[in-house]
């Protein structure tokens, strides 16, 4: 870990060995290691076929031609499903189902799925998830093992309706449940880690904000600066596959 500001590093390892709830909260970034690309900063998800993703994954573009969200996401579920987590989600897995916490609560913006394929639970996923599709009337959800790549858009088994993926693009509320569970969790912890997000996107980026001002230590782990860094606590600057395992796995 060369490129790792090793002090910052060592004074996160203490805040954590004195930490009992714990809310993680992961963006793009952790993912990185997996060859999942991120959405900014030359991640490579930022343009397909010339047009930024921010047009794409738009709630405007649902409306305009549905047929193209789904082939821009069947393309990114092709690419994230040949994808594997990595020793970052794996840490978090780890300390998730060990006792090292009294609580560690995750709470991700990734739509890729791969903190469940690495072993965590109850994750609170703010955007989504790549491998459902949604009911444009009756809200049903299926994953897409079910309805196949036969029909786009899928037709709902309910309602008989179109079907859309189920994620959160732009201009889109996010799922209410999930967003207030989520806010709870950061009021009420003790510790808030942040791993890999540029923090930009709102109303997510509320979160590690939130912690804070509750009384929580925030700790960062990005490579690169971010909107956040100048608020939090520590900043640990390196990749999370590499720091997560020593941080969150082995105590002081
Ligand atoms: C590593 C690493 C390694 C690299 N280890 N780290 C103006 C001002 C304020 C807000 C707005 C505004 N105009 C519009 C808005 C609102 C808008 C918004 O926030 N826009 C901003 C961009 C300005 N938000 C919304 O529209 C949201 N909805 C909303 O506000 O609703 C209001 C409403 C209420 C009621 C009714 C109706 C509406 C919805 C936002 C949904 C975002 N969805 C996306 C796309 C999902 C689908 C898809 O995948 O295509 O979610 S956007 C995209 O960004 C995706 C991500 O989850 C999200 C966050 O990105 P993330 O994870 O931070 O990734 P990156 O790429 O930004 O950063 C990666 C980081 O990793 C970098 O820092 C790297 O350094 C780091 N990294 N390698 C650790 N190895």
């Amino acid at each position: 870990m060369e490129s790792m500001n090793q002090e910052e590093f060592e004074r996160a390892k203490i805040i954590l060995s004195g930490s009992k709830k714990v809310l993680v909260f992961t963006g793009a970034g952790i993912s990185t290691e997996s060859g999942v690309p991120t959405f900014r900063g030359g991640g490579g998800a930022g343009v397909w076929r010339g047009m930024p993703f921010e047009q794409l994954s738009s709630a405007e573009m649902i409306e305009r031609d549905l047929p193209l969200v789904w082939e821009w996401f069947d393309y990114r579920r092709g690419v994230v499903s040949e994808r594997e987590p990595n020793h970052g989600h794996f840490a978090i897995a780890k300390a998730q189902n060990s006792d090292r916490f009294e609580e560690l609560i995750l709470v991700t913006q990734n739509i890729d799925g791969l903190h469940h394929a690495a072993g965590s639970h109850d994750v609170i996923e703010l955007h989504g998830n790549i491998h459902q599709a949604r009911c444009l009337s009756c809200e049903n959800l299926q994953y897409l093992t079910e309805v196949g790549e036969d029909e786009r858009p899928p037709v709902c088994s309910e309602c008989f309706d179109s079907m859309r993926p189920n994620v959160v693009l732009f201009g889109e509320a996010l799922d209410e449940d999930a967003l207030l569970k989520a806010y709870e969790k950061a009021a009420a912890c003790d510790l808030c880690i942040v791993v890999g997000t540029s923090a930009v996107v709102y109303p997510a980026n509320m979160i590690p904000k939130i912690a804070k001002r509750e009384g929580a230590f925030v700790i960062e782990i990005n490579p690169e600066e971010t909107e956040l860094t100048a608020s939090v606590d520590i900043s640990v600057r390196g990749n999370a596959a590499e720091v997560l395992p020593t941080l969150l796995v082995k105590e002081v």
